[in-house]
């Protein structure tokens, strides 16, 4: 892991089959320009790829996991500094919804 500043910098992106038919794809953060990138994956080619909504520098995305718990994958948001959370609610690669959670000392470190 990356530090910058004393301050531990997540590992930023996700993997999962975010449109459940059975290829993986893996979601890619840009740190600085805050550009989100989704390869499409086939084995281990690159079928196909898409952009996500862009988020400013600072926040990272800490992985996936069905949070909401409708059998689809959604993305956990959390900023390096501030400690602020957010759940973005994912139908396959669409953005639904967006949750905020409580903040977390930026010294605490999520693992999806
Ligand atoms: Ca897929």
């Amino acid at each position: 892991m990356a530090r910058n500043g004393g301050v531990a910098r997540l590992g930023s992106g996700a993997v999962g089959d975010f449109t459940q038919d059975g290829n993986l794809e893996m979601v890619w953060r840009h740190r600085t320009a805050g550009t989100n990138v989704v390869w499409f994956l086939e084995g281990n080619e690159i079928a196909d790829f898409t952009t996500l909504t862009p988020v400013e520098a600072g926040w990272n995305m800490v992985g996936a996991a069905d949070f909401t718990q409708d059998g689809r994958l959604d993305i956990l948001w959390r900023h390096g500094t501030a400690g602020a959370n957010v759940i973005w609610e994912m139908e396959g690669l669409e953005l639904r919804d967006g949750y905020v959670l409580p903040a977390a000392s930026p010294e605490w470190t999520p693992v999806v």
